[in-house]
This record gives C-alpha cells, sequence and structure tokens, in this order.
C-alpha cells in the first residue's frame, strides 16, 4: 500500500479532511467518523505502518508516542479522571478496517470487559 492509497496517509497530508485536536513531532489525534463513544478520537503515527504485525523494534518509541499523546488527549478531553480506554486492532477479525495503525481512544460512558 503507498500513501496515496491509504485513508489515514491522506488525512496526514492533509487531502482529506479531520477534525484534528492533537499533533506531535510523531502522532497525529483527530475524532472519528463514526464515534463509539461521546469521546471517540484517533491516534495515528505520522508513518505509515500497516498493522501491529508490521513493527519492528525499533518501532518501539513511535508506539510508546502514541500512547503520550494518549494521556494528553485525554487530560484535554476531561477524561483523565474518570478513566477512558484505548485500542488498537490488528487484523480484519479484530476489527481493523483502516490498514494504518491507529490507537482509539474512547470516553465519556462506561464500558464493559470483556470487549465484545
Ligand atoms: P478500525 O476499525 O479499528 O480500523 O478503526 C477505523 C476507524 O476509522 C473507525 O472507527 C472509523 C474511522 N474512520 C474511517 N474513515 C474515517 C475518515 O475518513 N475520517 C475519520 N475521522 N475517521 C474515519
Amino acid at each position: 500500500m503507498t500513501a496515496s492509497d491509504c485513508l489515514f496517509c491522506r488525512i496526514l497530508e492533509g487531502e482529506i479532511p479531520a477534525d484534528v485536536i492533537y499533533e506531535s513531532d510523531s502522532a497525529l489525534a483527530f475524532r472519528d467518523i463514526n464515534p463509539q463513544a461521546p469521546t471517540h478520537v484517533l491516534i495515528i503515527p505520522r508513518r505509515h505502518i500497516t498493522t501491529i504485525n508490521d513493527l519492528d523494534a525499533g518501532d518501539a518509541e513511535l508506539v510508546g508516542s502514541l500512547f503520550v499523546a494518549a494521556k494528553e488527549v485525554a487530560r484535554q478531553e476531561g477524561l483523565a479522571d474518570d478513566g477512558y480506554r484505548t485500542v488498537m486492532n490488528c487484523g480484519e477479525e479484530a476489527g481493523q478496517s483502516v490498514f494504518h495503525i491507529h490507537l482509539h481512544l474512547l470516553g465519556g460512558r462506561l464500558f464493559n470487559w470483556p470487549p465484545g
């Protein structure tokens, strides 16, 4: 997959609009188009990585930066004290539909466990 085929690469390039709420050198966060909670934000790396299966040891810092971004977005959105969920789906059976890794940040309601 090239950047031009990837929806999230196109959002990163500004070719497709998104409601961006946080940016860092390595990550971008924007509101999910189909929210599953009052707050539903997607945090993506600026570099295209298709799935978790494609990660290398050298990507550890990049993946960590997604969680640092999640913490900051949760604070911005007022979720830090009550709690929130982070999820990264890998592959079709887990529900991954966009093949550029992304961390879902969901908050503002109660969540069940185990997830469906
Ligand atoms: P997943 O199913 O884990 O791959 O999550 C993909 C998410 O991406 C899903 O919750 C819907 C969201 N999404 C799909 N297309 C767009 C889009 O064009 N803009 C935004 N903001 N979100 C999108």
